[in-house]
């Protein structure tokens, strides 16, 4: 008997918290609880097994328990009936569902995706690799042996458990993974993250983005270097865009050029941008050294190549209007919901 009435009580949290809506969850409610194989049957039952000295109390309990299950069902009924949840909040079907926030495009992609798809349409093909690295494929194979200076300008993070691995610093590994692959022409677009041990400012950061470039086929020539690198800004910033190459130095590379286009924000006129000269930098690039092509078993005498590099942050900084690069690096929902819609 005790044991019954432990029951009972917890039956009735059960019907309390039943909550299945509609005029469907009111039936099966009262299938449970009220119909003829339901529970208030079933215990109706049980006053059989109850001593004649508890019958007129148990009877009691159970008339009570009876009206408690019918009041609920009532009220589910009721609820059903008029489109209302069992909790007794309405439900309008009419009303739109709620919104779901989707995200935007990372400026950063979005700039990457703009390079990219331009170099694509131009016949090159997207390739990707390591961002940990050994020496060989970051900086050796690059004609760039131990011990160079040009090293200390790309100085970088090891790996203390395992010191023959880097972080790149650059995505030259990448071409250098898919020349040592043998198969030419080669016509590749790299874009990835790359790391340099630096200070972190609003200018520079100890990780960026390039997009590297590179073309190896028989008589390649710096004419086509020009040729592909005018056509891309061309593309990337309007016909009337100038460009200018100057001589400069690259391990890498030889002969070596840096690549500047007529500043966008003055038409060349001289602003803080520019810093009053009228021309941004935007790339670096070459004829690929004969030493890089020798480590990769490139002939040099039958192939050759031209590359280029770029960083996206700088780019992506201007188009956007954005004054510090750690904006990017920093995922402040309200800095990079600023782009949503944009592409
Ligand atoms: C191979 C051979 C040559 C890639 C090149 C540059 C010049 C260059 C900088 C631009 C801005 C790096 O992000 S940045 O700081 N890059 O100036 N990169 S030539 O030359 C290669 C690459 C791979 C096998």
């Amino acid at each position: 008997m005790e044991q019954l009435l432990q029951q009972l009580e917890s039956w009735r949290k059960e019907i309390d918290a039943y909550n299945v809506p509609g005029a469907e969850g009111a039936e099966q409610f009262r299938i449970t609880y009220l119909g003829t194989k339901g529970l208030v049957k079933n215990l109706m039952g049980e006053m059989k097994n109850v001593p004649a000295d508890r019958k007129r109390e148990f009877g009691q309990i159970l008339n009570e328990f009876k009206q408690f299950t019918e009041a609920k069902y009532n009220s589910l009924k009721e609820a059903g009936e008029n489109g209302q949840s069992a909790a007794g909040v309405d439900i309008d079907l009419t009303l739109p569902g709620n919104v779901i926030p989707v995200g935007s495009r990372h400026p950063i992609s979005m700039m990457r995706n703009r390079i990219v798809s331009i170099f694509q349409r131009l016949g090159f093909s997207v390739a990707e690799g390591p961002e940990i690295e050994d020496d060989w494929h970051n900086f050796t194979a690059l004609n760039l042996p131990e011990h160079h200076p040009a090293r200390d300008m790309q100085d970088t993070f090891y790996i203390s458990t395992h010191p023959a691995w880097l972080l790149r610093t650059h995505t030259s590994n990448i071409q250098i993974r898919e020349m040592e692959k043998g198969k030419l022409p080669l016509r590749i677009i790299c874009p990835g993250r790359v790391y340099r041990n630096e200070t972190i400012s609003a200018r520079s950061h100890c990780f960026f983005h390039q997009v590297e470039g590179l073309y190896i086929d028989e008589n390649v020539s710096f004419a086509d270097l020009k040729q592909t690198l005018y056509f891309f800004v061309q593309e990337m910033y309007g016909n009337d865009v100038k460009v200018r190459f100057r001589p400069s130095y690259f391990p890498f590379t030889e002969p070596s050029a840096e690549m500047d286009i007529s500043c966008q924000l003055c038409k060349g006129a001289g602003c803080n941008v520019c810093k009053y000269t009228g021309w941004l930098e935007i790339l670096g690039c070459g004829m690929v050294h004969p030493k890089v092509l020798e480590h990769c078993n490139i002939d040099p005498e039958k192939y050759t190549g031209f590359a280029f590099g770029m960083g996206v942050e700088r780019p992506a900084l201007l188009k956007y209007g954005i004054n510090d690069i750690r904006l990017f690096s920093e995922n402040d929902v309200r800095f990079l919901k600023q782009f949503r819609g944009v592409v």
